[in-house]
């Protein structure tokens, strides 16, 4: 419920990304609902910001692989309706026919009603698939501000990744009115005060509700158009002139330091997901988890605490420079610069360096594990070593990134 005199908003989350990039991790769920950080899923971060934001009406539009990623929004973010508040998951509607989402503005075209039923002042469409920090209803005042019917979040890249993201230009006056946007261009111009980057889109926007409506009703009638919130709805609104950009280093987040200003990653590739786990071990985190003032928030479950004991091996279990999760067992066995979901067992004279395991891997005795990201409900028997042989990680079928990452599916079954 908005307080009074407070402007309404709702907000749309767009979860239905294939995240072909991020396979085997997404062969049975969608990219949003990819586990990241021992406890979390990827959508948890996008959730919690608008709810500290104090946007707390949410639709989650989800198509692809979305069986865990409902379960997810519906266990964990389920709230009291009361107070008019809610989280809700919306499948793909196919109101305007059998086919499928064509592409995210047709994902909000398809879930007009949601809007209509709401009647919100204004609507923030966010992406879900990126770890960060922002507070959506400072970018809401700028927009207000600014007199702009679409408001785009904005983060300087560097120039070799701008074919990733929709490129903005802003134009000369010295405001914040875009004058050209390109959706992952390949042949993109560098800022004036810095040649080698860009300024990105960060695929959060904010509309006035009129304005969005009518954008989308009119891209769905088009028929040269892919129906994508970049490329299409955006460019639209630059062409009218009504587009503004946001930057995001204006946002000012409590408990935010030197350290972890400005962290936005797009976890979009294994490499990248990877480092921005090494991120959250580092001695100083360059993203801290543990801001409580603008708290991260999951399903919170009820694992016992992690143990560390010895087992047949004479040496202590212990882990350095690691996040270990409820449930987890290290027994005579060392962990380092690693992330640890709950229920992990990891079996005396075992070592794992630099990874990340998720939820109930199982690690036996006396195995090397090195730079791998093994997913839920992996057994490593007893003596093997993975991540220090790249060619013997291909032949056994894993999944080795250029950079070295062996990544290890969901219930993978490994031969002794
Ligand atoms: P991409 O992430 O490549 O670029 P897209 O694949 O449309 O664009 O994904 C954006 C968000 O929408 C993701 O959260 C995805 O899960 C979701 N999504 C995609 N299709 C959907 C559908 N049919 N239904 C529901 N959800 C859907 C976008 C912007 C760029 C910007 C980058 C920032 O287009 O301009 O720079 O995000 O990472």
């Amino acid at each position: 419920m908005a307080r009074r005199g407070e402007p309404s908003v709702l907000a749309i989350v767009l979860a239905g990304g294939e995240g072909k990039r991020l396979m085997p991790l997404t062969a049975d769920r969608a990219k949003p609902a990819v586990p990241f950080g021992g406890i979390y899923r990827l959508i948890d971060f996008a959730l919690s910001n608008l709810a500290n934001s104090g946007f707390l009406k949410m639709v989650v539009l989800t198509q692809y692989k979305s069986h865990s990623l409902d379960r997810h929004v519906t266990k964990t973010w389920r709230m009291s309706t009361m107070l008019g508040n809610y989280v809700a998951p919306v499948p793909a509607q196919q109101r305007m026919g059998k086919q499928w989402f064509a592409g995210s503005a047709d994902a909000i075209y398809q879930s007009l009603n949601l809007i209509h039923d709401e009647r919100p002042d204004y609507v923030v469409v966010v992406g879900a698939d990126h770890v960060y920090r922002m507070d959506f209803a400072q970018m809401l005042d700028q927009h207000i501000e600014s007199g702009a019917r679409a408001s785009v979040a904005a983060i300087r890249q560097p120039i070799e990744l701008a074919d990733q993201f929709g490129v903005i230009e802003l134009g000369a006056g010295g405001d914040r009115k875009i004058a050209a946007f390109r959706e992952k261009p390949s042949d993109p111009v560098g800022l004036a005060d810095a040649p080698h980057e860009v300024l990105a889109s960060m695929g959060n926007y904010v509309f006035d509700t009129d304005a969005l409506v009518e954008a989308v009703t009119a891209d769905a009638e088009h028929d040269g158009s892919k129906h994508d919130m970049g490329g299409d709805i955006i460019p639209a609104f630059v062409q009218s002139g009504d587009a503004y950009a946001y930057d995001f280093r204006d946002n000012d987040i409590p408990g935010v330091t030197e350290r972890d200003f400005g962290y936005w990653r797009d976890v979009g590739t294994i490499d990248s997901f990877y480092d921005a786990h090494m991120d959250l071990v580092s001695i100083h985190p360059i993203f801290n988890l543990y801001n409580y003032d603008w708290p991260i928030l999951t399903d919170a479950s009820s694992y016992p605490p992690a143990k560390f004991v010895h087992g047949a091996s004479a040496r202590q279990g212990m882990a350095t420079g690691s996040m270990i999760s409820s449930g987890t067992i290290v027994s005579g066995s060392v962990i380092a610069g690693s992330v640890l979901g709950p229920n992990v067992r990891v079996h005396s004279f075992a070592q794992v360096d630099d990874s990340v395991l998720m939820d109930n891997v199982d690690i036996g005795r006396h195995c090397r594990i090195r730079r791998a990201i093994i997913d839920k409900d992996v057994h490593v028997p007893a003596g093997a070593s993975i991540g220090l042989d790249p060619e013997e990680d291909r032949a056994r079928g894993f999944t080795v990134t250029d950079s070295g990452i062996t990544v290890i599916g969901k219930g993978t079954v490994i031969e002794a």
